[in-house]
């Protein structure tokens, strides 16, 4: 919140959105990251803040293959309670402003994110059909869809071969057996997200961090920028010249360095950067 009444009337803050969008503006390629930050208000619990997921979890606990290995009906207990509470969070207008961004600027704009949350893509589909609706012609939502470097909470995967499919429904942890198995191998299925101490998809990483090499910005929305190697997209694009734009709620390792850090809520300060673009 400015000092003053209400948000977007402290003249720094004013100031800030203004050189944040000329920066876009003036931006041949565009690369955002994007953090748990921006799926808050939604209603999606953040991973560090005071409300976060690890606050009732430790990340050794459960984000790990070896709590999987360990507790199995845990992690599955984790995940089935974000999944369901996933389930019912839409997107915010932060993620229909990137959507936004992403569609006026097919192939030059890319959405990098660190969230397993899905919101991007359902923000993507909800402004490329209200553009339809609006001309008449056919918008495709791909060029909003992000690369998603942490995977994605709503797919499940072998734990053994390479069978991964949308999950079919909510997960009973209440016993071993109620596990889910591979229907190819038998072997029991996990999440398809990226735990800690496992690889990226090195396609989705390679392809992440070309965007963050030849962008001339790189907008880095609702991140801690703790977590590597994904917290690197900005330094990439800072190394070859671009400009880092922050928006954050709270001053990270981030923002000393970024050539724009607005501290505020993304879904305040997205839509105004848009607007002023
Ligand atoms: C790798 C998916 C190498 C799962 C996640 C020791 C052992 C092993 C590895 C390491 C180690 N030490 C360091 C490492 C590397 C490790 C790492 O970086 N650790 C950190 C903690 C130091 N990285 C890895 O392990 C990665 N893999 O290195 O592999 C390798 C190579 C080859 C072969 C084998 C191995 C894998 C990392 C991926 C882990 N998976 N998630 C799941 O979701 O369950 S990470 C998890 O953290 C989420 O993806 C999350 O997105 C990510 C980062 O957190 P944030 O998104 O930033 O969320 P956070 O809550 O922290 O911050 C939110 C911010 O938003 C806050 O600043 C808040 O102020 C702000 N905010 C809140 N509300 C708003 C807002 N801002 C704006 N508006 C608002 N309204
Ligand atoms: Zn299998």
């Amino acid at each position: 919140m400015s000092e003053q009444d209400g948000e977007g009337t402290d003249p720094v803050e004013v100031r800030r959105v203004a050189d944040a969008a000329a920066h876009i503006r003036d931006a041949e390629r565009v690369v955002v990251l994007t953090g748990a930050g921006i799926s808050a208000e939604s209603g999606v619990p953040t991973f560090r803040g005071t409300a976060g997921l690890w606050k009732s979890f430790r990340p050794e606990e459960l984000a790990t293959p070896a709590a999987f290995v360990r507790d199995p009906r845990l992690v599955w207990e984790w995940y089935g309670w974000r999944r369901a509470l996933i389930a019912e969070c839409s997107p915010n207008a932060a993620h229909r402003a990137l959507a936004s961004l992403a569609l006026d600027r097919p192939g030059r704009c890319t959405i990098v994110t660190q969230n397993v949350d899905g919101l991007h893509h359902v923000a993507a589909r909800e402004v490329a059909t209200g553009r339809e609706a609006a001309t008449g012609g056919d918008v495709s939502p791909e060029p909003a869809f992000p690369l998603e470097v942490h995977g994605a909470i709503h797919r499940d995967r072998c734990s053994d071969c390479a069978f991964v499919d949308d999950a079919p429904g909510p997960v009973d942890a209440t016993s071993d057996l109620g596990l889910p198995s591979c229907p190819r191998c038998g072997a029991l299925l996990r999440p398809d997200v990226v735990w800690f101490g496992e690889a990226l998809d090195p396609n989705t990483l390679e392809a992440a961090m070309d965007a963050a090499h030849e962008a001339d910005v790189c907008l880095v929305v609702g991140t801690s920028a703790l977590v590597y190697p994904a917290a690197s997209v900005p330094t990439v694009t800072a190394a070859g010249g671009g400009a880092v734009i922050e928006v954050n709620l709270e001053p990270t390792p981030l923002s000393r360095s970024a050539n724009v850090s607005l501290l505020g809520r993304a879904g305040d300060l997205l839509p105004r950067i848009l607007e002023a673009l």
